[in-house]
């Protein structure tokens, strides 16, 4: 019998057939998820990862956002734990992994911990944050923001779908509105298992991302103001043309992005016509501007000459323009020591990595605010995600996991 910890790796089926399982809540229509924050099938979702929790001799405890935390304890009581975790809501088109997978490799690891007979000094805790997505309800790390103390509970709780409701009244539709209080809970440790949602490790043939850094973010939300008219019967110089200005502006993000390479991206995903007719020229645009990088002088240079020029391009338009900072923070440095846990766990499993930045955000980046925190990623399938043709094979899901498993029992300590 190999002594605790020898033999360390994780169930690769077993992992495999939880994310297949998982994949079942949710469908999407090619082959991915609909699994959106605080739907009946992320509730559906909840569900399952509590009864696994559970099965696996895990107690579960859930705060004012309905963040799940499912603690496997330790010898040490007073120790504070360590935690694992990620998210189960989707996008709309979302794939089976981005997020899922850090989540039920939390679940693996503690289910491997049990089949290898390890005990730990520090508990562990795995954790579903809510709403990490941001796609039903702006911002994006919701949850996670406000246990980091960086977005007010109030704040989170009135943030609107695009039907109205809001997250409040939905997170108590689904009936998962915990007790505890958002950010009571203390962590020794955390670590967050994702798959790269880009391109690098796979062009590179790295089974394994040891995650340093995470560019920062800005989502500016416009609200272009025109005046509604006839697109038939209206001269174009008696136009006030909110369509267009949106336009410019999308196409002037492009343009400041391409002129800060290399360190940066820009874009529009979303985008509201109000009131949305063929032959209406519209009275209202509203779309979100999503900059990204890993330098903050470039980040905030870049928000400062977007807001700057879209209000020129507005005024030469004579249309309205007004703009919320919808969601942000900081480019982030990871802790060097967990992150060397993350290096040496693959160097002792032989699984060849490298260091890399993390493009995506995650609830890694808000956690790092208050405990030292990490990531570990695996590569995608030409580095997809946030498309539902998201994908990753059997054996890069668990050499990660097997990372996970080693970084984890490392900084929790085997107790003898
Ligand atoms: O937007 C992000 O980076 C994450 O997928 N929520
Ligand atoms: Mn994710
Ligand atoms: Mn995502």
């Amino acid at each position: 019998m190999a002594a605790p910890g020898e033999n360390m790796r994780v169930n690769a089926d077993r992992l495999w057939d939880s994310l297949m399982e998982m994949a079942k809540i949710g469908p999407g229509v090619a082959g991915g998820n609909n699994r959106q924050t605080l739907t009946d099938a992320d509730a559906e979702g909840r569900k399952l990862f509590k009864r696994w929790c559970e099965a696996g001799g895990m107690t579960l405890s859930v705060d004012k956002m309905g963040t799940m935390f499912a603690t496997r304890p330790g010898t040490d009581p007073d120790a504070l734990p360590v935690y694992i975790g990620s998210h189960l809501d989707t996008q709309p088109t979302g794939g089976k992994y981005d997020g899922v997978l850090g989540v039920l490799s939390g679940l693996e690891v503690i289910r491997s911990m049990n089949d290898l007979g390890i005990r730990t000094k520090h508990p562990v805790v795995v954790t579903n944050w809510t709403n990490e997505e941001g796609a039903r309800f702006a911002p994006a790390m919701l949850a996670s923001g406000v246990f980091a103390g960086a977005i007010d509970l109030e704040y989170a709780y009135s943030r609107k779908d695009p039907d109205g409701k809001t997250f409040g009244d939905e997170l108590k539709r689904i009936g998962w509105v915990g007790e505890e209080e958002v950010g009571a809970r203390k962590m020794h440790a955390y670590f967050e298992y994702h798959i790269e949602q880009g391109p690098i490790l796979e062009a590179e043939n790295k089974q394994i991302g040891v995650v340093t850094h995470c560019q920062g973010l800005w989502w500016l939300e416009f609200t272009l103001t025109g005046r509604e008219a006839h697109t038939g019967s209206t001269p174009m110089n008696m136009r006030v043309n909110a369509g267009l200005a949106m336009a410019r502006i999308v196409e002037m993000v492009q343009t400041v992005a391409m002129e800060n390479q290399p360190g940066c991206v820009g874009g529009v995903g979303q985008m509201f016509f109000s009131p949305n007719s063929r032959n209406v020229l519209p009275g209202k645009v509203v779309f979100t501007v999503d900059i990204r990088s890993p330098d903050q002088a470039k980040l905030d240079g870049m928000r400062a000459r977007i807001e700057a020029e879209a209000a020129e391009i507005c005024e030469a338009l004579g249309v309205g323009c007004s703009v919320e900072a919808v969601g942000h923070f900081d480019p982030v440095t990871f802790d060097p020591t967990l992150v060397s846990a993350v290096r040496k766990a693959a160097e002792d499993l032989g699984y060849s990595h490298m260091n890399i930045i993390s493009g995506a955000g995650h609830d890694a980046c808000w956690a790092a605010k208050v405990a030292p925190a990490t990531m570990i990623m695996c590569p995608c399938v030409g580095g997809l995600s946030h498309n539902e043709a998201e994908d990753i094979s059997k054996e890069w899901a668990s050499a990660g996991a097997d990372v996970l498993l080693r970084a984890v029992v490392e900084t929790a300590g085997i107790a003898e």
